[in-house]
């Protein structure tokens, strides 16, 4: 992941030696000796996280960090303020003016680099989220970001998985008003309560008396429920090995013991906004691809669906050596509906036969809209004969039932025709040979005088 990163400080040689750590790991870095600088190189480039001095001659890291927040244009990049050690005023200062994180001088290696890739990422989100909702005019999304970006959280649910009831207490009071803290003792439980989910972050102690904490993360990062949940683990020691491999295994963030309350609230804050933008990332793209694949007017599969998918039941049904059926039904003489009825009473005529169809089989049969008045249903695990039946079955449930339409629920009388086709286990038939082999079948029913079934054996 190459991110574009802007290091602002008056020291040319803490500028060097940030800008050369960077770039060793492949981000592209400018810099900005000065507070005007800065906000110059933000005006004219677009950067993903900006690394920010607070005392600086002319602008101090404090105001720049606030016209980045103040302008729509820059908002969204996240700033990490570098403060000298135990300027506890210096932090409360910064996340007034904005700031999402903080690193303390000198800069730790292992402490830069997995900030700055947790920051990336998550304006990596942002911009994803923005992107989409761009082009999709999506108003959920929109709505999301107004939240996120301006709204203080709403208080996050936080598992801590940790033995000791000191490190919970002192943990509680820093996060007071900020998250509702759940404590779990024993790491295995702890896994299992971060697994039946309604938790924004999980943070895992490095600590066990007896027990390996990157197990507890590589368990947390294998379990579906848990793998997108942001874990922030909490070491006692400056172990750089450990936490280097807990980095490696998934984990979002550490932090080291004694923790600082204000930077703790702001590395909690940014994986859990994190996590709410990933949500809903996930959940937009789950409701776009639904809507992608079912038919607006019936809530049936549609045409697009059915032919991602036919092939995928005609290989598992040969694969397996079970059988596998497949019916195309048309409304007969639909036309006069529409010209007797009007557009929308066709319609209606429409939405009660996929009703009809759709209860007329089981849940795991397919039923799509083929296309106008044209219906498949696909039937896995379903001989010849059986197939032939259900048919009949449709057909008379259509016939013998009037369709009620319009305001004054007049009674239309509906017929339909049915092709029904078997896959042939001897032969390479594919599934748009099946659909085929039943729209050839639909033909005869139509010839033979329409309100008909006729099956094709394999
Ligand atoms: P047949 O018995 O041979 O199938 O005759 P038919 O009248 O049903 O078939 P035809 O293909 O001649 O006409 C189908 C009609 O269905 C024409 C088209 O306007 C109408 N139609 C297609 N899609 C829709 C729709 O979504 N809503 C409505 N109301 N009508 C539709
Ligand atoms: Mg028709």
């Amino acid at each position: 992941m190459t991110a574009r990163i802007l290091v602002v400080d008056d020291n040319q040689l803490n500028l060097d030696l940030l800008n050369a750590r960077l770039t060793m790991e492949y981000y592209e870095v400018a810099t900005a000796l000065d507070g005007h600088q800065a906000l110059e190189a933000l005006a004219r480039e677009s950067f993903d996280i900006v690394l920010l001095d607070i005392m600086m001659p002319g602008i101090d890291g404090f105001e720049v960090c606030r016209r980045i927040k103040a302008d729509p244009g820059t908002m969204d990049i996240p700033v990490v303020m570098v403060t000298a050690l135990d300027q506890m005023e210096d932090r409360v200062r910064g996340l007034q003016a904005g700031a999402d994180d903080f690193l303390t001088k000198p800069v730790n290696e292992l402490q830069l680099l997995a900030r700055v890739k947790s920051l990336t990422r998550l304006k990596m989100l942002t911009d994803e989220l923005r992107l989409r909702a761009h082009t999709t005019r999506d108003i959920a999304i929109e709505e999301l970001l107004r939240r996120h970006g301006t709204k203080p959280e709403a208080r996050a649910e936080v598992l801590l998985i940790d033995e000791r009831a000191s490190v919970f207490e002192r943990y509680s009071g820093i996060l007071r008003g900020v998250a509702n803290l759940h404590h779990v003792r024993d790491p295995q439980e702890g896994v299992l309560a971060a697994a039946e989910g309604g938790f924004e972050c999980v943070i895992v102690s490095a600590d066990f008396a007896t027990f390996d904490p990157l197990r507890v993360i590589a368990q947390l990062r294998s379990l579906d429920r848990t793998r997108f949940l942001p874990i922030i683990l909490s070491s006692d020691t400056e172990n750089d090995t450990l936490i280097a491999r807990a980095l490696e295994l998934g984990v979002n963030d550490f932090v080291v013991r004694p923790v600082d309350a204000n930077e703790f609230v702001a590395r909690l804050r940014t994986q859990v906004r994190r996590k709410a933008y990933h949500d809903g990332l996930r959940s937009n793209v789950a409701e776009s691809i639904e809507l992608a694949v079912t038919d607006g007017l019936t809530g049936l599969h549609n045409r697009r669906y059915l032919d991602t998918h036919l092939q995928s039941l005609v290989d598992r049904a040969r694969k397996r050596g079970r059988p596998l059926s497949l019916l195309i039904t048309d409304i007969d003489h639909f036309k006069a509906v529409n010209d007797t009825h009007g557009h929308d009473g066709g319609d209606e005529v429409l939405r009660e036969f996929g009703r009809r169809l759709r209860g007329q089989v089981r849940g795991l049969d397919l039923v799509c809209r083929f296309g106008g008045e044209e219906f498949v249903i696909v039937m896995p695990d379903t001989s010849a004969v059986m197939a032939a039946e259900i048919a009949e079955r449709l057909r008379l449930d259509v016939a013998e039932t009037p369709f009620a339409v319009g305001a004054d629920r007049s009674k239309i009388a509906v017929t339909a025709s049915l092709g029904v086709a078997t896959l042939d286990p001897s032969s390479a038939e594919d599934g748009a040979a099946l659909i085929k082999k039943a729209d050839l079948a639909l033909y005869e029913a139509k010839n033979g005088g329409r309100n008909k079934v006729i099956a094709k054996a394999a």
